[in-house]
C-alpha cells in the first residue's frame, strides 16, 4: 500500500504505533519497525536518559524505522527534543501541545516531524511551520484527548492542509484503516491494538483489562483540569469520575491523585491507584498477538476492502 507516508519514511505499511507513555518503549517500537511500520518510543514525563536508553535498545533490535513521541507538557520536553536532534532520529511525533519552538532544530537535523493535532487550526499552523505530515487524532483515542471525533476531524484536516494526514482514534482492524483512507488519510496511528501485542511490556493485569473490555468500558476523566484523559473503567477511574461530577475532588486534588498513576498501571498493574489508559475501541481488542501479525492482518483486511 503506497502513500505519501510510505514514501516519506521508506516503510512498507503506512502505520505509526501510538506513543503511549511508559507503554511504548524500545522493544515494542522495534517490533513495529521490524514489521514494516513506524515504531515510537514515548518519552511521556521521563527524563532524556530513559529515552536515550530506549533508543539504544531499539537500535540493537531493528534496522527499521522508529522515532520518539515527545509529550510537550512534560518538564523534560526541552531535553528530550534536543536528544531527538542529537540522535538524528528518522521521525518525531508530538502530543499535548504545539511543537513550533523545536521545529527548526529538528528539520535541520534531518528529522521528519509529525505532530498530533486535535483540530484544523493547529494542523494548518504545523503545516506552515514545516511539519512533514500531521496525525489527526479523534476523541476515541486513549490518554489525553481532544473533543472532535475521528470521523469528523480527519476529512476536515485533509481538506485544510496539503501535507499527508494520518488518522488516529478508534482504529484497531482493517476496517478502521479502510475507513480512514476513505476519509482521505494516507496512514493511521494505532495505539490500543498494540497494548495487546506480545512485545508490549505492560503488566499482565493491564493486558487483561484491555482484552476483557466491552464497548462501554472506557471512561473520560479530568475534563475540569483541562486535560481530559480516556482510560479503562476501573474502581479508581470511576472514583475520579464521581469526584469530578459531585465536586468532592477538586481539580487540584485530581492532579495530585493522578500523578504517577500511568506508571502504577503499566509497571505494577495497580488497580487501586493506576490509570489504565486505552481507546474507545478496546472492546474490539480480544487477543494478544505478535505486532507483526497484527499489522499484516490489519493491512490484508484493509486492502481487500479497498479492492486492491
Ligand atoms: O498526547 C496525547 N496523548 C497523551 S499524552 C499523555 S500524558 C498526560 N497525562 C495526563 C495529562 C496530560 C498528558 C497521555 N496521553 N495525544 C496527542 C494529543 N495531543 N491529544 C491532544 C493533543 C493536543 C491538545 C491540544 C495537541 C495540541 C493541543 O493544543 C496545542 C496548542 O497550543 O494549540
Amino acid at each position: 500500500m503506497k502513500t505519501r507516508i510510505t514514501e516519506l519514511l521508506g516503510i512498507k505499511y503506512p502505520i505509526f504505533q501510538g506513543g503511549m507513555a511508559w507503554v511504548s518503549e524500545g522493544r515494542l517500537a522495534a517490533a513495529v519497525a521490524e514489521a514494516g511500520g513506524v515504531g515510537l518510543i514515548a518519552a511521556g514525563n521521563a527524563p532524556a536518559e530513559y529515552v536515550e536508553e530506549q533508543i539504544k535498545l531499539a537500535r540493537s533490535l531493528t534496522d527499521g524505522v522508529f522515532g520518539v513521541n515527545v509529550m510537550l507538557m512534560s518538564p523534560t520536553a526541552d531535553d528530550v527534543a534536543q536528544l531527538c536532534a542529537d540522535e538524528k532520529l528518522k521521525v518525531v511525533t508530538t502530543g499535548a501541545g504545539n511543537p513550533g519552538k523545536y521545529m527548526e532544530m529538528w528539520k535541520s537535523a534531518g528529522v521528519k516531524v509529525v505532530p498530533v493535532v486535535p483540530g484544523v487550526a493547529l494542523a494548518k499552523r504545523m503545516e506552515r511551520a514545516g511539519a512533514d505530515a500531521v496525525i489527526a487524532e479523534g476523541t476515541e483515542s486513549g490518554g489525553h484527548i481532544g473533543e472532535n471525533t475521528t470521523m469528523c476531524l480527519v476529512p476536515q484536516v485533509v481538506d485544510a492542509v496539503e501535507i499527508p494526514v494520518l488518522a488516529a482514534g478508534g482504529i484497531a482492524d482493517g476496517r478502521g484503516i479502510a475507513a480512514s483512507f476513505m476519509l482521505g488519510a494516507e496512514g493511521v496511528q494505532v495505539g490500543t491494538r498494540f497494548l495487546a501485542s506480545e512485545e508490549c511490556q505492560i503488566h499482565p493485569t493491564y493486558k487483561e483489562l484491555v482484552i476483557n473490555a466491552k464497548d462501554t468500558d472506557s471512561i473520560v476523566t479530568g475534563r475540569y483540569t483541562g486535560h481530559p484523559c480516556r482510560s479503562v473503567k476501573t474502581k479508581f477511574s470511576r472514583k475520579l469520575a464521581n469526584g469530578e461530577r459531585d465536586g468532592s475532588i477538586t481539580p487540584e486534588q485530581f492532579e495530585e491523585i493522578t500523578v504517577g498513576s500511568l506508571r502504577k498501571a503499566v509497571k505494577d498493574g495497580n488497580l487501586e491507584e493506576g490509570s489504565f489508559l486505552c481507546g474507545a475501541i478496546a472492546g474490539m481488542v480480544n487477543e494478544v498477538k505478535p505486532a507483526k501479525e497484527i499489522i499484516e492482518e490489519m493491512f490484508a483486511q484493509a486492502e481487500k476492502l479497498l479492492g486492491k
